[in-house]
């Protein structure tokens, strides 16, 4: 008879979140020499993630906006180590990298300690080409990596093609808004973070993140390395050119983006779900600025009529008050799950 192998699980680096600003590591580790477009919030998610990881990391990076522009003609903005993937292989390549790191370990040719191993996609690269290795990557508890997909809404490095990640109605190369069509994307956007947490019983850690709050998603980051397994994180990254708007309102965008909703922050940590920071004041009641405000100060959305901005916040209304998880799950219960759901919570009640 033969025995099972156990999986050995190897040691995490234990990054304790930074308690406040002042404590934020001074070192970088994405530093100049990139040349992503001004105000793109995509580049600062790169230097916070490298910072949150520190030095003992090894990073990998899909082609796109963040490959490109980072690594031209020589020279590189990376100090940690960091290796090109094909644009839909940030799933294999974390893996590979962490199985490959085991063994070189395990045979004693380099030595036995703790490396992060992060790769990072973009929504084209991530939800739409890549999603089969990613959803492959999160099925392995042996080995330690994140997966972080940036996302910009739209396959951006090749000149802002919609993604399944662009939202209803934008102007994308993709999505002209003309005379006779004004809205000619009208899929809804897909929901990355929640359908992985639901689907992926061995992954440790699913989260939401957003850069204008940053020491909130550096904590992320750095939760999700020191938790092991393997884990992902989604950032939604406003980016000037593509979302159309002047640079300097990139802050103010990823800001609004989670006042008005749009971009619930959460975590699933073991299968628990919470939200944090603003979301979860949100969810205790808190009101939801209007969407219009977000929607209004980019160029993607200039040909939108009030119709459009109505309907637009009807589903992010939709997404807060009829999902099961608010902006996570976007499944509705029926009426005879409902109810047996009550009976046997009012039985356990009883019970107690
Ligand atoms: C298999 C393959 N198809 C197409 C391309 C061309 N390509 C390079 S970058 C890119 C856009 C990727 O979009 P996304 O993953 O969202 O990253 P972003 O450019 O937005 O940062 C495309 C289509 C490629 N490199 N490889
Ligand atoms: S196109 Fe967008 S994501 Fe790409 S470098 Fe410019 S701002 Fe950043
Ligand atoms: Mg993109």
């Amino acid at each position: 008879m033969t025995m099972a192998k156990t999986l050995s699980i190897m040691p995490t680096q234990n990054l304790e979140p930074f308690k406040g600003v002042k404590k934020i590591a001074l070192e970088e580790y994405f530093t100049s020499g990139h040349r992503t477009c001004q105000g793109c919030e995509s580049a600062l998610v790169m230097k916070l993630m490298a910072k949150a990881a520190g030095p003992r990391t090894v990073i990998l990076g899909s082609t796109g906006c963040m490959y490109v522009a980072n690594t031209t003609y020589y020279s590189t903005s990376w100090v940690v180590p960091w290796m090109h993937t094909q644009l839909g292989a940030s799933g294999s390549a974390a893996v590979g990298t962490a199985a490959g790191l085991k063994a070189l370990m395990r045979k004693g040719r380099i030595k036995q300690e703790p490396i992060n191993v992060i790769a990072f996609c973009g929504d084209g690269g991530g939800a739409d080409m890549g999603l089969s290795s990613i959803s492959a990557a999160l099925t392995y508890p042996e080995y330690n990596f994140l997966i972080l997909m940036y996302d910009n809404e739209s396959y951006a490095n090749t000149d802002i093609q919609l993604s399944g990640m662009t939202p209803y109605g934008a102007n994308t190369t993709f999505s002209p808004p003309g005379k006779a069509r004004r809205i000619l994307h009208k899929r809804w956007k897909k929901n990355m973070a929640g359908m992985l947490a639901a689907g992926h019983p061995e992954c440790r850690y699913v989260a939401t993140v957003d850069a204008s709050y940053a020491l909130e998603m550096m904590n992320r980051i750095r939760k999700a390395l020191t938790i092991g397994g393997p884990t992902f994180i989604h950032s939604l990254d406003p980016c000037p050119k593509g979302w159309d708007y002047d640079p300097i309102q990139s802050h103010t965008l990823g800001e609004l983006a989670v006042e008005t909703g749009v971009w619930p922050l959460f975590e699933v940590e073991d299968g628990v779900f919470k939200f944090y920071g603003k979301s979860k004041s949100i969810a205790q009641g808190r009101k939801r600025k209007p969407v219009r405000e977000y929607l209004l100060r980019q160029g993607r959305f200039a040909h939108f009529t009030d119709e459009d901005i109505e309907y637009f916040q009807n589903k992010i209304n939709q997404m807060w008050e009829r999902w099961l998880i608010p902006g996570a799950v976007c499944i509705k219960m029926g009426d005879d799950i409902k109810k047996a759901l009550a009976t046997s919570e009012a039985e356990l009640a009883s019970s107690n």
